[in-house]
């Protein structure tokens, strides 16, 4: 097969790859009233995936059948609650368009088409390919884009057969930047869920972060604890966020210009020395440097690039420190913004630093994991690349392989990657510019292979599609992160697999299998791991399987003592304000402001975030959150809905800097967001047609933003760069 054309699951592939709406019916209220009057309940534990923050929950199931999803009472991400979406998960188990069995690309008649084969085939195929490739490249051409908490199984796996390379989206378009910048000042980066001990702090800082829209649980219930308690809130966002109508101190300040603020402040805490000299001096480096280097850098310069006032740049530089070291400077998460990234998160992390909060009640806890050993595994063979071969000709300094960056390495004439494997992430709708790289990829990569829940966009790239059970189906690794108070969550099967879907570990070791892998899955089933990581902490399935989750006491504090410094994993020990790493790579070792792009004549700048009925791409088509959210809407200002000639509820399209068009989106005139500006929910305007609820709802995002602006520090993909215009289409009735 030369070529591989995008392929659509839908209605010509339905042939029982789909779940279907036998169990559609499922959904209606008449189906629960029944479940309700049944028999008793029963109850298992899971870990939520609607997001990633993991929040532990209790399946409860009547007569075999799914009734709903609560949150643990015992657990730190939850507190007993699950949020909308993790409640809708109910959804992810009966949406009638789920993948339910193995599909393969096959070509007759000089047309190419989805084939509904049996899971031997299918892994058959792909042992196949890889043993080849294995033959003739090298295992190490091998690639993986994953995702999750199953991605672990996949990483195995790709490590197994012989190569590092596995990216994913959560470094290169979320967190990459900020934890580069963190590590890069104080030797480490942040956890997830972060470390922001927000119920203790008098003050907090939200720079971007829309909590409340960005909705990871524990984060709106200690924003909400912060609130009740008093805590003083400054949010800069150039939109009137739920987090700005929250807040005390709302500045709303020009897109892109962030750095400027921050040195603003840096410039008032220094100037006016309202930092703890004798503790700053003790533990940082380049305190001098960056006192020269802010010198020039007024709240009068500020003003003239961020369109706010110099007496409330001043006033909040003062509240922040005055409440200091409780003051909780949220370190934000997504922040793949306007490429100057780490640079803006170092400039985040040196005022962190001036502040003194790292370590300190009210600022940044001291997380702490679990002491889980891993289950007993022979070493993977050394790679005969590594990914750093690739990614480091542009990006040294990157800590994790970058999405892009391998994605472009599976396209061009001869690539260095020769085969794909993409578990549980929509490359198209979430690293900028993945369509356009699938596509010249499909053309040149020997294998493809997509595993999904459901048929989203970036099925129709592969060669096999293999369905994934969903998270209430399966086993995955034990929750085990660095938190407050160290606790272990099981995800454990609570219905049997729908279908022909199977669990990522069990997709995984079979491959293994094939692949002659066998001394790295010695278990048959992957529960055998989990008992055995269990009993060595004292616990075992059995127990978890009753109690869902379980504390351990900490071994070490959760606080650092007033005058305690703690041991950086900087080069020079210390908090390096004046980064040496950077210095030593050619990069500014102190953050530098760049002014961004002004919108182009007639053009608004394209804003994008959360809402709190969706996650990413994944949701969309969730009959149950689709019900409370089914489109996404454009935000306009007045000023610009009557330049364009636009009211709410007038359908438009929107037209970017290179003339990409989005699929038709309604509008909403609200003077929450600026005038050279308007706001989209992140993850509609879906174009697979097998996604019969979500299809053609909305505009995405994604395909907007065909301008990236790469950080030049950690490879990762700017994405606030994209301009947009209006063209009106007819409004529905
Ligand atoms: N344009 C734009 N791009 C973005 C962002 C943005 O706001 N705008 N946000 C960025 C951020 S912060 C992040 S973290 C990333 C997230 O990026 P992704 O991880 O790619 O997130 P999703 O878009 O939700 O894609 C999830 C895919 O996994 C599938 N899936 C869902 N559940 C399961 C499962 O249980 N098993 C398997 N095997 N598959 C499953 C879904 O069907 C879907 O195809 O996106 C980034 N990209
Ligand atoms: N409901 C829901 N919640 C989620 C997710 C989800 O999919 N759905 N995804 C989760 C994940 S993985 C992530 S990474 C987070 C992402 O959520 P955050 O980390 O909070 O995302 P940000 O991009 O920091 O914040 C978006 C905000 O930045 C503002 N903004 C735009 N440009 C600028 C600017 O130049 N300067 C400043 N100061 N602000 C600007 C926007 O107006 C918007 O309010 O959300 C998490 N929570
Ligand atoms: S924040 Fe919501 S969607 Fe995310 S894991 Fe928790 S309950 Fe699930
Ligand atoms: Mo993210």
């Amino acid at each position: 097969m030369q070529r591989r054309d995008f392929l659509r699951i839908g209605a010509t592939v339905g042939s029982g790859a789909l779940l279907g709406g036998g169990v559609a019916g499922c959904t209606a209220p008449a189906y629960w009233q029944k479940l309700m009057a049944e028999g008793p309940s029963k109850r298992s534990p899971t870990v939520c995936n609607m997001c990633f923050w993991s929040c532990a929950g209790e399946v409860h199931t009547r007569d075999g059948k799914l009734w709903k999803i609560t949150g643990h009472p015992g657990d730190p991400h939850s507190e007993g609650r699950l949020c909308t979406r993790g409640t809708g998960g109910v959804g992810a188990y009966y949406d009638p368009n789920r993948l339910v069995k193995p599909l393969m690309r096959v070509e007759r008649g000089g047309r190419q088409s989805f084939e509904v084969v049996s899971w031997d085939a299918a892994l058959g195929f792909i042992a196949d390919k890889l043993h080849k490739l294995r033959d003739s490249h090298g295992a190490d051409r091998l690639a993986a884009m994953v995702h999750g908490p199953g991605a672990g199984h996949f990483e195995h796996l790709v490590r197994a057969y012989g190569s590092d390379s596995v990216a994913e989206p959560a470094f290169a378009q979320c967190r990459g930047p900020r934890d580069t910048g963190f590590f890069l000042t104080f030797g480490e980066g942040l956890a997830s869920p972060e470390q922001t001990d927000m119920p203790n702090a008098r003050c907090i800082v939200l720079i971007g972060s829309h909590i409340g829209e960005n909705l990871h649980n524990t984060q709106v219930q200690d924003f909400t604890a912060a609130l009740r308690n008093g805590a003083t809130v400054i949010t800069v966002d150039p939109r009137f966020s739920v987090a700005a109508s929250k807040s005390q101190y709302w500045l709303p300040i020009r897109p892109g210009t962030d750095i400027a603020l921050l040195l603003a402040w840096i410039h008032v805490i220094m100037a006016e020395q309202l930092y703890d000299v004798e503790m700053i001096r003790s533990e940082t480096t380049g305190l001098q440097q960056l006192s020269d280097h802010v010198a020039a850098f007024t709240p009068q310069w500020a003003a003239a690039e961020t369109g706010l006032e110099p007496e409330l740049i001043e006033r909040t530089a003062r509240l922040m420190a005055a409440s200091a070291p409780a003051t909780m400077l949220h370190p934000g998460r997504h922040s793949t913004w306007w490429g100057d990234d780490t640079q803006r998160s170092r400039a985040m992390a040196i005022l962190a630093a001036l502040l003194g909060i790292w370590g300190r009640k009210g600022g940044y806890y001291l997380p702490e994991a679990v002491r889980l050993p891993e289950y007993p595994l022979p070493e993977y063979p050394k790679p005969r690349s590594s990914w750093r071969d690739v990614t480091d000709k542009r990006f040294p300094l990157a800590a994790l392989p970058v999405s892009n960056v391998v994605l472009e390495n599976c396209t061009g004439k001869d690539p260095h990657y020769r085969a794909l494997l993409i578990y549980d992430t929509n490359l198209p709708m979430s690293v900028p510019g993945a369509r356009r790289l699938l596509q010249q990829a499909s053309s040149q990569l020997e294998l493809i292979v997509a595993i999904d829940v459901q048929p989203s966009e970036v099925t129709g790239f592969a060669d096999i599609v293999l369905p994934e059970c969903s998270y209430l189906e399966r086993h995955d690794p034990l929750r085990n992160e660095p938190e407050r108070e160290p606790c272990l969550a099981l995800r454990a099967p609570a219905l049997p697999a729908l279908g022909e879907s199977k669990p990522g570990w069990w997709i995984a070791r079979e491959l293994g299998m094939r692949l002659g892998l066998q001394r790295h899955f010695p278990w048959k089933h992957y529960s055998e791991v989990i008992d055995w990581q269990l009993r060595q902490v004292g616990s075992s399935l059995d127990e978890m399987q009753r109690i869902g989750i379980k504390k351990f006491p900490r071994t070490t504090p959760l606080y650092r003592g007033r005058r305690e410094s703690l041991a950086w994993g900087t080069p020079s020990g210390r908090i390096e304000l004046h980064s040496s790493i950077l210095a030593e790579a050619g990069y500014d070792p102190l953050p530098r402001y760049v002014a961004p792009q002004a919108p182009p004549q007639g053009f608004l700048r394209l804003n994008y975030g959360r809402a709190p009925q969706h996650s990413f791409s994944r949701t969309q088509n969730n009959p149950v959150l689709y019900q409370m959210m089914p489109e996404n809407v454009v935000w306009i200002h007045p000023d610009a809905a009557r330049r364009f000639g636009v009211e709410s509820g007038n359908y438009v399209v929107l037209v970017n800097q290179d003339g990409v068009r989005s699929n038709r989106v309604r509008v909403r005139v609200t003077e929450r967001t600026r005038p050279d500006s308007v706001w989209l929910v992140h993850g509609f305007g879906h174009t697979a047609p097998g996604l019969f609820l979500a299809r053609g709802r909305g505009a995405d995002d994604a395909g907007l933003m065909t301008r990236v602006l790469v950080d030049p520090i950690s490879g990762a993909t700017g994405m606030r760069g994209n301009f947009v215009t209006l063209q009106a289409e007819e409004s529905r009735a």
